[in-house]
Order: structure tokens, then sequence, then C-alpha cells
């Protein structure tokens, strides 16, 4: 019987913890949630034992250790579902690229529109560098709905790329970013996934004791 565990932080303002989560459940991996507040010192030494660059999400399965939201995407392709890259090379090494773009990219968005999944900032002001960041977002979703033909950026099934941009879905909602129709609708897609509803009822009950925070984390 596999043992998996899935170490997250807040479900509110975790980014990263979304991505990860959503990549479990796409897979249809069987596994258990563990939240940890990585500004807690004690929570920080506790996570360090468990993921080696402090950072979250971090999956363990049976024996191995996963500590990087595109790994873990790999990881449960290769060993799990056969379903998070599209089949097609060409598709693939587009998806492997538009996915690699949120890893690395994106740090204007990140810090101006941190993901607060329930905050509403009704005519929130963005910025041009912000701004910039969404534009390429938006291309990269026309493109890649265009050629797959939807309703998922790669098609009719979930892959890496869907569970990168989601937390850009809800961000875009918080702040009131407008954006063209494909791209709406591809964001009222991922929000009526019934995963990203299980997860926004549970960001709503965490405390609201955190501060507006300056960056994703
Ligand atoms: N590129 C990393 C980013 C992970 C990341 O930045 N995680 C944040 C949380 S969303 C974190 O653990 N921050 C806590 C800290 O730095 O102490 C990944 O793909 O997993």
């Amino acid at each position: 019987m596999s043992q998996a565990t899935l170490t997250i932080n807040s479900r509110n303002y975790g980014a990263w913890s979304l991505r990860g989560w959503l990549l479990c459940k796409f897979a249809g991996l069987d596994f258990t949630v563990e939240v940890v507040d990585s500004n807690d010192p004690d929570a920080r030494a506790e996570l360090l034992l468990l993921s080696p660059s402090f950072l979250v999400p971090r999956l363990r399965h049976n024996d191995l250790v996963i500590w990087d939201t595109l790994a873990i995407g790999e990881y449960l392709h290769e060993s799990l579902s056969r379903s998070l890259l599209p089949d097609d090379p060409k598709a693939k090494a587009f998806c492997r690229s538009v996915s690699g773009e949120v890893h690395s990219g994106f740090a204007n968005l990140r810090s101006a529109l941190p993901m607060n999944i329930k905050s509403r900032h009704p005519g929130f002001a963005v910025w041009a560098g912000a701004q910039a960041d969404i534009d390429r977002i938006e291309t990269i979703w026309n493109d890649c709905l265009a050629a797959s033909g939807g309703p998922f950026l790669f098609g009719d099934h979930r892959t890496v790329a869907d569970a990168m941009y989601a937390p850009d879905c809800t961000r875009l909602v918080s702040y009131d970013v407008k954006t063209g129709a494909v791209a709406s609708e591809y964001v009222e897609t991922i929000l009526a996934m019934p995963e990203l509803i299980e997860w926004t009822a549970a960001a709503r009950l965490e405390p609201d004791d955190v501060e507006e925070l300056e960056m994703e984390f």
C-alpha cells in the first residue's frame, strides 16, 4: 500500500502549495495533507528535516521525498498517472516550457498581486511591470487554448500547466484584473474544478490573523 503525504503551508496564501496539491489530485494520488507554518521557528526546524530546501510543497511517497513543484509533477507523471503531460512530443515540450515560465518567472506578478484567495480588491491598480506578466500569461493561455481546443491548456484533461497557472486564475479574480474572453473563460473553468472549490472552501476557514503578505510564500 502506498503512503503519501504532501506538506503545505497556507491554503489561502500558499500558491506553490496549491500547485503541488493540484498535481497530486490530478494524478489521482491517495495522499494526506500536512500543514506547517513556515514562519514559525519550530515549524521551520521541522520542515528542514522534511524538505532540504525549507520549501513547500514537499511530497513524501513511500520512501521518497520530493520538494520542488515541477519535480513533483514529473515524478507523479512518470510513476503514477502518465496524464500530467501531453503525449505528443511537441505539445509535451510546450507544456514543460510554459510550466517552466511559472517556475522561474513572473516575479512582478508574485510580489504585486500575492495570492490571497479570501481577498477582493475591486478596481485594483496594476502597475506596468505586473501588467507585463499578466499580458504574457494571457498570451500563453491564448496560444495553448487555440492549439489544443481547451477547455484546459492542453486539451480535455488537466496537465502540469493547469496546476502551475491555477494560482494566477485566483489572482485575476482577487485583484479584479480584466482579460480577454478566452482567458476569462479559462479562469472560470479552473475555478469551477471540484478540486479548486474544495481548496477554496478550506482556505476560507483559515484564520485571518496573517497580515497581508508582500510577496508570495
Ligand atoms: N520553486 C519552488 C518554490 C517553492 C516555494 O517558494 N515555496 C514557498 C511556499 S509557497 C516556501 O516554502 N516558503 C517558505 C520559506 O521560504 O521559508 C517549488 O517549485 O516548489
